[in-house]
């Protein structure tokens, strides 16, 4: 367990490749019935080009319309999202100290060119709650910097099987994904990266 930064822990290695292997097939079962979707961007509709899907009883969409929520229904189907499995759960339970379950677990599915912007997540009403965050596949560039958007920014290396819990000081920081690493995992036979982040929404009563 390494503290990147006040309130950002970083777990490499945390799940075996056996463990990975497993997820993936619990995940591509969840994929099946909750398919990839790409959100687009408030106002503007520009897509995103990373795909998404979400497990648990709230999934983080985003559209033109109606802009970046949480909603208890995938925006095609409008199937509630698949639950959160529990070998997933286990990074919650094992890596952050929060006692509550998380109600959201947003996977991203990037490929050899898909980025994610400087952005903050501050969608949920449980901000005292962490988000923690699960990689698998090919490895990225992450950034991570303040609760300004033009402060400085430092950049880590995630790798297939790393946990990364984002809590405390480092909850409202901006931060992104700059670049994928092609090729650097076999855990997707067709290449790509998967990043799931678990979170809780709304506050425990
Ligand atoms: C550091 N996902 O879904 S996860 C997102 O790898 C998102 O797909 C990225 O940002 C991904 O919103 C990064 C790790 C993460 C999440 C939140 C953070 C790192 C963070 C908040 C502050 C600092
Ligand atoms: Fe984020």
């Amino acid at each position: 367990m390494i503290e990147l930064a006040p309130g950002l822990v970083y777990f490499p290695d945390f799940y075996a490749r056996a463990e990975q292997e497993e997820m993936l097939a619990l995940l591509r079962a969840g994929v099946k019935a909750a398919p990839l979707f790409t959100p687009r961007m408030p106002r503007t509709g520009k897509a995103f080009s990373v795909r998404m899907t979400n497990f648990g009883s709230l999934g983080w969409v985003s559209d033109r319309e109606r802009g970046y929520r949480y909603d208890s229904v995938h925006p095609e189907t409008s199937a509630a999202w698949p639950a959160i499995p529990e070998l997933v759960l286990k990074a919650w339970r094992e890596a952050s100290d929060y006692a509550h379950s998380p109600e959201a677990c947003l996977l991203n599915f990037y490929d050899a060119d898909a980025r994610m912007g400087l952005h903050q997540d501050r969608d949920e009403a449980a901000l005292e709650a962490p988000v923690v965050s699960i990689s698998l596949g090919d490895s990225c560039l992450f950034r991570a910097g303040s609760e300004s958007r033009s402060g400085k920014t430092k950049s880590f290396r995630l790798n297939s099987g790393d946990v990364l819990v984002i809590g405390g000081a480092s909850r409202l920081c901006f931060h992104g994904v700059d670049k994928i690493y092609p090729r650097t995992s076999t855990l997707l036979p067709d290449g790509g990266r998967i990043n799931l982040t678990m979170r809780r929404v709304t506050r425990p009563a």
